[in-house]
Formats: C-alpha cells, sequence, structure tokens
C-alpha cells in the first residue's frame, strides 16, 4: 500500500508540473551541484513577489551547493533548465562578489550588477503582439564579463514569465544562484550595484505587461539596471 500511494503521488507531480522550469546546472556541472538546490525542485512553481526572501536565490529551504564552478572571465557559460523557458518573458541575469568563500555568502546588500538580460520585442506601429526571444530556450548562453576581478560569485539567473502579467503580483519568477570562481579577471568596476530584493517594486512597465492587451503593446521597458559589460 505504502508503496503504492508513493508511485502515485510521484506520478501525479509530473503531470501537473510538466510545464514549468527549473535552472539546476551551468555548463556542464551535475543537476544541484554548483546552482543552490531551489525551494521549487520538486514543484517547479515560481516566485510571485519580489519582495520575499526566496527572490534572491530561492533557497531559503536549500541552503549551500556543495561545489564552486571555475571559469576564467571573458568566457561564455550556459545556464541550463530541467525543461524549457515555457511561458512567453523576459531574463536578467546578475553577479554578486562574495567577500570570501562564495559557499558562505548570502548575497546580502547592494552587491549585484546584470550582465546578460534578453528582452521583449514590441513593434513600434502596434500592429504586431510582442515577440519573446527567450520563449521555448532550454538555456542561455552569456559571457562571464572579461574585466571582471577574479574571485568568487554568485551568478543569479531569473525568467520573469509575463503571461499573467496584467496586474499587480501577476509575473512570475524563475530564479537560481551558482556559486562561481573568476579566473583571469580584470579591473573593471562593476555597476550599477543593487540588492536583491530591492532591485524591483514589482510595478515596473515591464513587470506589469500584458502581451496580449488591446490595442497591442508598442514597447517594452526591461526591468532592473542596464548591463555591465565590463
Ligand atoms: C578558484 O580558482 C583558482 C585558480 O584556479 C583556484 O586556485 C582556487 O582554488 C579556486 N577556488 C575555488 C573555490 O574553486
Ligand atoms: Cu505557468
Amino acid at each position: 500500500m505504502h508503496l503504492t500511494s508513493v508511485v502515485a503521488a510521484g506520478l501525479l507531480s509530473v503531470s501537473t508540473v510538466s510545464a514549468h522550469y527549473c535552472w539546476p546546472a551551468v555548463d556542464n556541472t551535475a543537476d544541484w551541484n554548483v546552482v543552490r538546490r531551489t525551494d521549487n525542485f520538486e514543484t517547479r512553481n515560481p516566485v510571485k513577489s519580489v519582495t520575499e526572501a526566496n527572490f534572491r536565490c530561492f533557497n531559503a529551504a536549500g541552503g549551500k551547493a556543495p561545489n564552486v564552478y571555475t571559469i576564467a572571465a571573458g568566457n561564455k557559460i550556459t545556464f541550463k533548465t530541467d525543461n524549457q523557458l515555457y511561458h512567453p518573458g523576459v531574463v536578467n541575469v546578475y553577479m554578486a562578489k562574495a567577500p570570501g568563500n562564495v559557499v558562505d555568502f548570502d548575497g546580502s546588500g547592494n552587491v549585484w550588477f546584470k550582465v546578460y538580460q534578453i528582452t521583449a520585442n514590441a513593434d513600434p506601429s502596434g500592429t504586431n503582439y510582442p515577440t519573446f526571444p527567450a520563449e521555448g530556450l532550454k538555456e542561455i548562453t552569456f559571457t562571464i564579463p572579461k574585466n571582471v576581478p577574479s574571485g568568487q560569485y554568485l551568478l543569479r539567473t531569473e525568467h520573469i514569465a509575463l503571461h499573467d502579467a496584467y496586474y499587480f503580483g501577476g509575473a512570475q519568477y524563475y530564479i537560481a544562484c551558482a556559486q562561481i570562481n573568476v579566473t583571469g579577471g580584470g579591473s573593471g568596476n562593476p555597476g550599477p550595484l543593487v540588492a536583491i530584493p530591492g532591485v524591483y517594486t514589482g510595478r515596473e512597465p515591464g513587470i506589469i505587461f500584458d502581451p496580449f492587451s488591446y490595442p497591442k503593446p508598442t514597447s517594452y521597458i526591461q526591468p532592473g539596471p542596464a548591463v555591465w559589460t565590463g
């Protein structure tokens, strides 16, 4: 009986979460080896509030990852989902330098700078609906800025799903943080620096946004600071 109910519960969870996604790995690492295991690793449900503690790394219960991934500045890194970015939305990736070992770093304070984004493209004439280049991606690939100082960082990815974002609190956030060790870096001064949570109020025009409105949206403003390119 016990075994049967476990199996049934497993089947149920698989069928109800198939559309959603976590970000468990970078490059060829094993799942949750260098990425802090997110609290939604079983449900794959999103964070819905930009002010809750889980908006930072979505791992209030999950804690630290066992390992740190070493990568050279100027190299490309791939952050992988376990499914695909199923919903229409946009991506932001932030980094924060740990004062010591990243495993012990909680990412608090004005320490985060943006290193990558995938925005939405609205048609200024209002003829066509916006397009979402991130939609359907299984992974994202971007460059660790060449001039970022060497050292240990949290690398935080965020997919903002906008399919139900026409009201305050409607956007969904799919978040994870990897522990990385940047080598061969430079003497850049990354910024602007923001706190997470704190970077968004949830009332930004790129967060309360209706992709399916009529008249159609004619612009899209990416939330958060400008990308620091080094
Ligand atoms: C970071 O990389 C340097 C250079 O390879 C290495 O000496 C150091 O042990 C690495 N640190 C971690 C935490 O992986
Ligand atoms: Cu959904």
